[in-house]
């Protein structure tokens, strides 16, 4: 998008404040790119979901992280410790994931798949809700809360079944080892095969969207550098600018169950043959 030596070191542009109602109106050069691309990611994080009443992480107002540290829960070694405390944590976000329903950013990303030839939806979300959206493929970084798996064996059970049988500890697996949510924890390898595809197309896609991030936790947040030094152009949504924002060709600072719907609009339009 920039020619070498023109790079600009912050966002390109930043959108005018939007409504619901106002149209996005894109850079013209964003326009030309949005046009002809063929290939095109859409990397998501917490930050979709919160309009969907689910807290993100990290950040401001009720994030997951305000009672206990990051290493206090999602890791191995929490699980362990605590087995109780993190199976209880990830029932309460089974339950709140479960009583969701997703909001206008999932469904236009789910629509967005049809206005592509390529359209690769990748989420760091173990909630399922761009599935519950309609997106027809979906590749899940961070593994997902609907199923549990043993973590001696492997076996593997509906988280549902999981916690009908036990919400208050995890319940144990017939070779003697217990179930766990079918999540990524930190010091976790990624699930085989999700992260190499989805370098894959990042590494060779035209446009890539990275929507409710705060792009700090890797190898996940790497997708938007191995994007944007592929020469992708990139479009960033969120409320607040993300660690890596500053690779971003144009920064939308406002929710994306707003701004997603005008995204999708916008691309749809730069998609019409001239009449
Ligand atoms: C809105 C909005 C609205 C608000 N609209 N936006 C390099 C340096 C240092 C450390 C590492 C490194 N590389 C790897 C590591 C270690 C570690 C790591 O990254 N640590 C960092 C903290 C530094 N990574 C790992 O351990 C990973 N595994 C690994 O590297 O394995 C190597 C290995 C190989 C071989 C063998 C063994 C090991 C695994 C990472 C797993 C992360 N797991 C979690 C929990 C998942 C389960 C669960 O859900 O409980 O994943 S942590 C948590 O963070 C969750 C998320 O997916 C992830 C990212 O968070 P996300 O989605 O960005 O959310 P937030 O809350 O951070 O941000 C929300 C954003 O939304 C904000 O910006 C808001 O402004 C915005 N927002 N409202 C749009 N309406
Ligand atoms: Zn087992």
């Amino acid at each position: 998008m920039h020619p070498p030596g023109r790079r600009p070191t912050g966002p390109a542009e930043l959108s005018p404040p939007m409504s619901t109602a106002e149209p996005l109106r894109l850079p013209s050069a964003l326009r030309a790119r949005v046009a002809t691309a063929r290939r095109v990611v859409a990397f998501t994080g917490a930050g979709i979901s919160q309009e969907s009443g689910l807290a993100t992480f990290r950040g401001g107002g009720e994030s997951l992280w305000e009672r206990f540290r990051p290493e206090e829960l999602a890791t191995p070694q929490a699980f362990h410790a605590h087995p109780r405390r993190v199976w209880g944590w990830y029932a309460w976000r089974h339950r709140a994931a479960d009583a969701a329903e997703p909001n206008p950013g999932h469904r236009a990303l789910a629509r967005m798949a049809a206005v592509f030839p390529f359209f690769t939806l990748v989420t760091q979300n173990v909630d399922g809700l761009h599935q519950r959206a309609g997106s027809p493929e979906v590749l899940e970084l961070h593994g997902t809360l609907t199923r549990a798996h043993c973590g001696r064996c492997g076996a593997a059970r509906p988280m549902a079944s999981a916690l009908a049988e036990s919400a208050e500890e995890p319940p144990p697996c017939p070779c003697g080892g217990r179930f766990r949510p079918a999540v990524v924890w930190f010091g976790e390898p990624l699930p085989g095969g999700v992260l190499e595809r989805a370098v894959a197309e990042s590494s060779r896609c035209d446009l890539f969207l990275a929507v409710g991030t705060s792009a700090t936790v890797y190898p996940a947040a790497g997708l938007i550098e191995v994007a944007r030094g592929a020469g992708a152009a990139v479009i960033e949504v969120n409320p607040e600018a993300s660690a890596l924002a500053s690779l971003a060709d144009l920064c939308v600072p406002r929710p994306a169950g707003h701004a997603l719907p005008a995204l999708l609009e916008a691309m749809e339009r730069c998609r019409k043959p001239a009449s």
